[in-house]
């Protein structure tokens, strides 16, 4: 049996493949933080066959101990500030969490594997590394589609840290000979996204509309072109590229980008409601420096791991819509 340790285990990401792995059989731990974290009992509910080890990464000494004590075969730093207007107002926690946190991990695992530069080149030590980078690494982008060589030109300070985080794993890659892979995944979204996010955002807020409890639906950027998946989909990338003689870099996307007014418009049309008459422009929601248009070749993705996106872009938005229903509904019961 395998041993997975997953940091960022009470989000989005994390829950999804703890129970891709868990189905797989692995043996999955999670990395929590915080002395009371509210995530803590949903997850031990949702999720009961996973342990959970205390540590953060903003704490080099908890990431020793837990990489000690749970003897990973397979470490998925996925533990980030993930959302962008975040980074602006808290840029150097940013810095510290997004960026310098993947080297924390990075060093747990090379120290509790006594690997050394000296000892380097030669596929050292034994557990292998996934590091969650990102499309906002692309930002204000080079060349349309994206790809493992288009240059990087991050707009945000949460772009800057994953730059940060891509190339230090492709660093300890190569100074140390550890099997540490980067996964530049694009923007992908479930009934789980937190509400912060615009899929989300607009998924609750039209749930909420249609049943009644809300009038309006404030938004900024209606512009904006992301290439979003399905995460359900994207967890499988990420254990996928664990599974191959080499650590590599890969791009994973769906090669399709939408406006976030189309995705308003499936939205709303998919309860019957006309979007016009609800969605208003609201400059707070607007970014100083905005990441245009986005769109994934994921061509490596495909051939070398085999993977492939089930999970078209109508399916999810009136997946998420159906769950925000469902959910809103019995909130309100
Ligand atoms: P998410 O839902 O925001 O989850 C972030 C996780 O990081 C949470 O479990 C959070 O724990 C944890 N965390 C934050 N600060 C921490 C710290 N100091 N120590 C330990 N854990 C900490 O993010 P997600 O959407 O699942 O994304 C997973 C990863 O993929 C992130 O690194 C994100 O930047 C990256 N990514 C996401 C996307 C996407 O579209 N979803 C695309 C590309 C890359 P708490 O519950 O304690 O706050
Ligand atoms: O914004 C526009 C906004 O916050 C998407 C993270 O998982 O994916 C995510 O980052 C777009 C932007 O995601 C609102 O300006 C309009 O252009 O859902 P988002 P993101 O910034 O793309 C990447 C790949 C990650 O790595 C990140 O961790 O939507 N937009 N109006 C809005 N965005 C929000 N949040 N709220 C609005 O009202």
């Amino acid at each position: 049996m395998k041993t997975a340790l997953i940091t960022g285990i009470t989000g989005q990401d994390g829950m999804y493949l703890a129970e891709h792995l868990l189905a797989d059989g692995y043996r999955v731990c999670g990395l929590i933080r915080g002395q009371n974290n509210p995530k803590r009992e949903r997850l031990e509910r949702l999720l009961p066959a996973v342990e959970l080890v205390d540590g953060d990464l903003l704490d080099q000494g908890s990431l020793i101990g837990a990489v000690q004590r749970v003897q990973p075969d397979e470490v998925y730093n996925l533990a980030a500030i993930s959302f962008v207007p975040v980074s602006w107002n808290q840029a150097e926690l940013t810095g510290e969490i997004t960026g310098l946190g993947v080297l924390r991990m990075l060093e747990a695992v090379r120290i509790v594997e006594g690997v050394t530069a000296s000892s380097g080149g030669g596929g050292a030590g034994r557990i292998r590394f996934y590091q969650a980078s990102s499309s906002e690494m692309f930002g204000k982008v080079r060349e349309t589609p994206q790809n493992e060589g288009t240059a990087f030109y991050p707009r945000s300070p949460y772009g800057v840290a994953k730059v940060y985080g891509h190339y230090i794993t492709v660093n300890y890659r190569e100074s140390y000979g550890m099997h540490a892979s980067s996964g530049i995944l694009f923007n992908h979204e479930s009934p789980r996204r937190g509400l912060e996010f615009v899929t989300r955002k607009i998924t609750n807020g039209v749930a909420r509309i249609k049943l009644g409890k809300q009038r309006e639906l404030l938004l900024g950027n209606l512009d904006a072109r992301r290439d979003w998946g399905f995460a359900g989909d994207y967890v499988r990338a990420m254990h996928l590229m664990l599974q191959q003689p080499e650590a590599d870099d890969y791009v994973v996307g769906t090669g399709e980008t939408h406006s976030v007014r189309e995705f308003v418009e499936i939205a709303f049309r998919h309860v019957g409601l006309d979007w016009q008459e609800y969605v208003r422009s609201d400059p707070r929601f607007m970014r100083p420096a905005e990441v245009d248009h986005l769109t994934a070749d994921a061509t490596k993705a495909r051939r070398v791991l085999g993977w492939a996106p089930k999970t078209s872009f109508q399916q999810l938005v009136t997946m998420m819509v159906d769950a925000d229903l469902t959910q809103e509904a019995a909130a309100a019961a």
